[in-house]
C-alpha cells in the first residue's frame, strides 16, 4: 500500500462531532496499551502520526485520520485501564457502541490483542458487538516480537481456541519488526474493496 497522505482530522466523543461520513472507514479497537496506535503508525509508515505512549489509557477520544484522501482510519479509545477515572470508564461502552451502531461508513474493525495474553470478557463482548451490528472484523495478535517463534505459535493456537476460532482467523503482528504488516493490509484491502 502506497501512503501518499495521512492526516489527523478530528477527535470526537459523540456523533455530532464525527467528521462527515463520506468515505469508507476502518476502526481500530483494543485494550489500552495493547499497541493500537503503534499498529496504525506502522501500517501508514509514519512514526508519530498517532500518539503512542508508555502510559496506558492516554487515548480517550475517538480519533479520525484521513488516508490518501480516499478512506479513514479511526483510533478508538482503549478499554480496561484501571487508573482511568470511573466516570471515563463508564462512558467508554456507550461511546464505542454508539460509534459502531451509527457510523454508516464503517467497513470493519481491527481488534488488536496482545499475543501474550488470553483475551478476556471485554474482547469477547466486542466480538459479540461486531456480530450483533454485522461489522466485519480483523483480529490481530500484536507484540509478536516479544515471543519466540515457537511461543508465538503456541499462543496463537491457545487464543484461537479461547475465541472459538480457527487459527487462520488471527494475524500475528509486530510494530517493532513489521511482521504481519502485508497480511493486515491485505485484510483491510478486502474490507475497503481495493488491492493494497
Ligand atoms: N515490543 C513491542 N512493543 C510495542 C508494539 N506495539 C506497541 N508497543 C509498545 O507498547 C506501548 C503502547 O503502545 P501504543 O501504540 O501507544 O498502545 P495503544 O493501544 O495505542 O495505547 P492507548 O492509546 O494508551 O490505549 C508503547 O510503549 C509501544 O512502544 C510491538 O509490536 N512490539
Ligand atoms: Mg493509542
Amino acid at each position: 500500500m502506497i501512503i501518499k497522505s495521512a492526516e489527523f482530522v478530528t477527535s470526537a466523543v459523540k456523533p455530532t462531532q464525527y467528521p462527515v461520513a463520506d468515505l469508507p472507514e476502518i476502526a481500530f479497537a483494543g485494550r489500552s496499551n495493547v499497541g493500537k496506535s503503534s499498529l496504525i503508525n506502522t501500517l501508514l509508515n509514519r512514526k508519530r502520526l498517532v500518539k503512542t505512549s508508555a502510559t496506558p489509557g492516554r487515548t480517550q477520544l475517538i480519533n479520525f485520520f484521513l488516508i490518501n484522501k480516499a478512506f479513514s482510519f479511526v483510533d478508538l479509545p482503549g478499554f480496561g485501564y484501571a487508573k482511568v477515572p470511573a466516570a471515563v470508564q463508564k462512558t467508554w461502552g456507550p461511546m464505542i457502541e454508539t460509534y459502531f451502531s451509527t457510523r454508516e461508513t464503517l467497513k470493519g474493525v481491527v481488534l488488536i490483542m496482545d499475543i501474550r495474553r488470553i483475551p478476556g470478557i471485554q474482547e469477547l463482548n466486542l466480538i459479540e458487538w461486531f456480530a450483533h451490528y454485522s461489522i466485519p472484523s480483523i483480529l490481530i495478535l500484536t507484540k509478536a516480537d516479544k515471543l519466540s517463534k515457537t511461543k508465538q505459535l503456541h499462543q496463537h493456537h491457545l487464543i484461537a481456541k479461547a475465541l472459538s476460532l480457527a487459527a487462520g482467523g488471527l494475524i500475528r503482528f509486530s510494530a517493532k519488526t513489521r511482521q504481519g504488516k502485508t497480511e493486515v493490509w491485505g485484510a483491510i484491502g478486502k474490507l475497503l474493496d481495493f488491492h493494497p
